[in-house]
């Protein structure tokens, strides 16, 4: 895009991590690849630190990695000039004045409502649709990130399968990532990276490594899943630096790191588990076997969610060869640690085949366009 063309992200944290993250990793990218001149505005500028460490929590106003990041606070500044395109992530919302100041641009820019990733068939239908507003001469156009080519996409920056590979191929590493996670490499541990909501199956799972008949070593954020690590260790949650022995389970508790670095951690482990939208794709990204725990939601809609996604997934493979991975992720998802238990063995036996279902995946999603290309191109042809 030439380089005098502006755009402005526009993000509010609901909670958690992922609408900060999947925001900034297209800012990134779009700056990085695209030679776009990005704003991202963000309310919980707090959250977004705590993923992108160069940044300062307290800071209205500031840049990093090409990108402008602008806190959100009620309205923007008098006189802010809207850009050529605006992505509104995850439908939450444009300042009114904004969208006044928008609709009087000889221009309209480009606005795209970013919608949360799914796998669900429905999404194909309504991906690029427009809805005209009701009141100013202005056109939101929906974009909703998925795994076909009838969807937006998903976001993978350029080079990203090549590092992928070539930190896989360096021992040191991945025994790095271990390392400073406070464990010990152990060429005979299977080794974990525990990213999940609060999950009543955590004990369960947790039991099932440290009877079971390996070493196991597990990396869990600071933080996550806090209340079950403390049942679990009867009040001895360990801090960062000290990890926890019981029988064959090591389990180290680790600072939050940068996006990139909690690659390397998906990268080094051989499994994992991973939640929410962007940690999700990313584990899909790493090609080793995983566990997605989706975004608990009411009503259960996060078990359609995930069922829909196991369906792409296991239907990827002809059907005889399909390797039944809902018994454990149906168990982890409905937080039950009797069908999690018991799922355990078989998913654990399954692993190399569903490594490869894993590799396999992740090379026909990177034939996809990505999600910033996609929607680059997008915008282009409405500019
Ligand atoms: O944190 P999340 O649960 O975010 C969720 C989901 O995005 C969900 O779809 C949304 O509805 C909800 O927020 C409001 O999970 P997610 O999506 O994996 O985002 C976590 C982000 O944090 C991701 O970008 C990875 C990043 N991360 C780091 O960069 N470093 C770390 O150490 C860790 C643990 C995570």
């Amino acid at each position: 895009m030439p380089p005098s063309i502006r755009w402005d992200i526009f993000c509010r944290v609901v909670d958690n991590f992922g609408d900060a993250g999947v925001a900034w990793r297209l800012a990134r990218q779009l700056a990085d690849e695209h030679g776009i001149a990005v704003t991202l505005w963000i309310d919980e500028v707090a959250s977004l630190a705590r993923i992108a460490p160069s940044l300062g929590a307290q800071r209205a106003d500031q840049a990093a990695t090409g990108v402008r990041v602008r806190r959100l606070a009620g309205d923007v500044p008098d006189g802010t000039a809207p850009p050529d395109v605006v992505v509104e992530a995850f439908g939450c919302g444009l300042p009114d004045a904004y969208v006044a100041a928008m609709a009087q641009r000889p221009r309209p820019p480009v606005w795209v409502v970013l919608e949360y990733l799914s796998a669900e068939p429905w999404i194909d239908a309504s991906h690029g649709l427009p809805s005209p507003h009701p009141r100013l001469p202005l056109t939101r156009w929906f974009w909703f990130p998925g795994f076909t080519p009838k969807s937006g996409g998903v976001l993978r920056e350029a080079g990203l399968l090549a590092a992928r590979d070539a930190f896989r191929l360096d021992p040191a590493a991945r025994d790095g990532v271990w390392r400073a996670a406070g464990l010990l490499p152990d060429p005979e541990a299977l080794c974990v990276s525990l990213f999940c909501y609060e999950n009543p199956a955590v004990p369960a799972l947790l039991d099932a490594w440290a009877e079971g008949d390996e070493p196991v070593a597990c990396i869990v954020p600071e933080g996550v899943a806090r209340s079950e690590l403390d049942r679990w260790s009867g009040g001895a949650v360990p801090h960062p630096g000290t990890p926890l022995r019981r029988g064959r389970l090591t389990l180290a508790v680790a600072p939050f790191v940068d996006q990139r670095a909690f690659d390397h951690r998906l990268w080094a482990a051989d499994l994992n588990f991973v939640r929410g939208e962007d940690s999700f794709v990313r584990a899909q990204w790493a090609g080793q076997p995983y566990v997605w725990q989706a975004y608990p939601q009411a009503d259960d809609a996060h078990l359609a969610k995930m069922d829909a996604f196991v369906t792409r997934l296991e239907g990827s493979v002809p059907e005889g060869h399909r390797l039944g991975l809902r018994p454990l992720w149906y168990g982890w998802n409905a937080g039950d640690p009797v069908a999690t238990a018991a799922a355990w063995p078989d998913f654990r036996a399954k692993m190399p085949a569903i490594a490869v279902l894993a590799r396999a995946w992740a090379r026909a999603l990177a034939r996809q366009t990505d999600l910033a290309e996609g929607l680059v191109r997008f915008c282009e042809n409405r500019l």
